[in-house]
């Protein structure tokens, strides 16, 4: 192999010390994929046992992200990338200018605003960021059902109606495709996920799982999205494929301890769909 058929990924997230989602996921993900995974730090987050799991964010300086993207991008642009937890304001004002600086295509946003189980925005500052500087460069954004209704003002979304509604108003934000990633999150047995892609809905069923081993699953399937559109994908095509990578790494994962039950990325791989 010479090195010119290499695929590139680049991932700019946050650490998930327990492996699951984050930089972690993603990095792993884009293995699985076959493509060599770029990261740049943005948060470390941290679990505490001894407090019920409860999440501590530490974001980094934003000139630090910015050194990190300029080590990244000395070799040019990548095949795909995709972005996570940001943190802060002016990190997510570096990640705009780097990806327009670079012209970077293949950018999937997901716009990531709380860890699983936590319901209030982490900070209302950076959604709004996410919103007005990052959608409107996103060749695929994936939110999920929060996500979604924080970034299309609808609030709390419950219906496959309110998922479409909130798709358009996303779509006339800026973001080419919308992924809304309601997974178990709406009621009934199935995890829904939906596609816009400013035409069309495209709607992706799978029974729920039980039990869910989710933790990551979100940060999973945006990294898959990237995989895939890194290897030449449509993003219809790379959605789909995604689902089934996450679908099987939930099916795959583990009870780590008595608070979270992570995915496990190589799932699709070892254990097929
Ligand atoms: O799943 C959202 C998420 C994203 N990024 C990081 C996280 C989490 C949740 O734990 O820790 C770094």
């Amino acid at each position: 192999m010479t090195m010119s058929t290499i695929l590139k990924t680049l991932t700019i997230a946050g650490s998930d010390s327990s492996g699951g989602a984050g930089l972690q996921a993603d990095l792993k993900t884009f293995e699985e994929y076959g493509t060599y995974g770029f990261s740049a730090l943005t948060t470390i987050v941290t679990m505490d046992p001894d407090n019920g799991w409860h999440h501590n964010v530490y974001p980094i300086d934003a000139k630090l992200v910015a050194e990190q993207l300029k080590t990244v991008f000395a070799g040019g642009p990548v095949d795909a990338m995709k972005t996570g937890m940001l943190g802060s304001v002016p990190i997510i004002e570096v990640v705009q200018k780097c990806i327009l600086e670079n012209q970077q295509k293949n950018v999937v946003i997901d716009p990531v605003m709380v860890c699983k189980g936590e319901d209030e925005v982490l900070n209302p500052d950076s959604a709004d960021a996410i919103r007005d500087l990052l959608l409107p460069l996103a060749a695929v954004a994936t939110p999920n059902l929060f996500e979604a209704g924080v970034l299309s003002g609808l609030g709390r979304l419950t219906t496959v109606g309110e998922m479409k509604e909130a798709a358009k108003i996303i779509h006339e934000r800026g973001a080419k495709n919308v992924v809304i990633k309601g997974g178990k999150s709406l009621d009934g047995d199935m995890a829904v996920d939906l596609l816009y892609d400013g035409t069309e809905f495209t709607i992706l069923e799978t029974p729920k799982i039980e039990p869910a081993h989710n933790h990551g699953a979100g940060c999973t399937f945006a990294a898959a999205v990237a995989g895939g559109l890194a290897n030449g994908l449509s993003v219809k095509e790379a959605v789909a494929k995604a689902k089934k990578f996450v679908t099987a790494a939930i099916r795959s994962g583990y009870q780590f301890n008595e608070y979270v039950g992570p995915v496990f990325h190589a799932g699709f791989r070892l254990n097929g769909e």
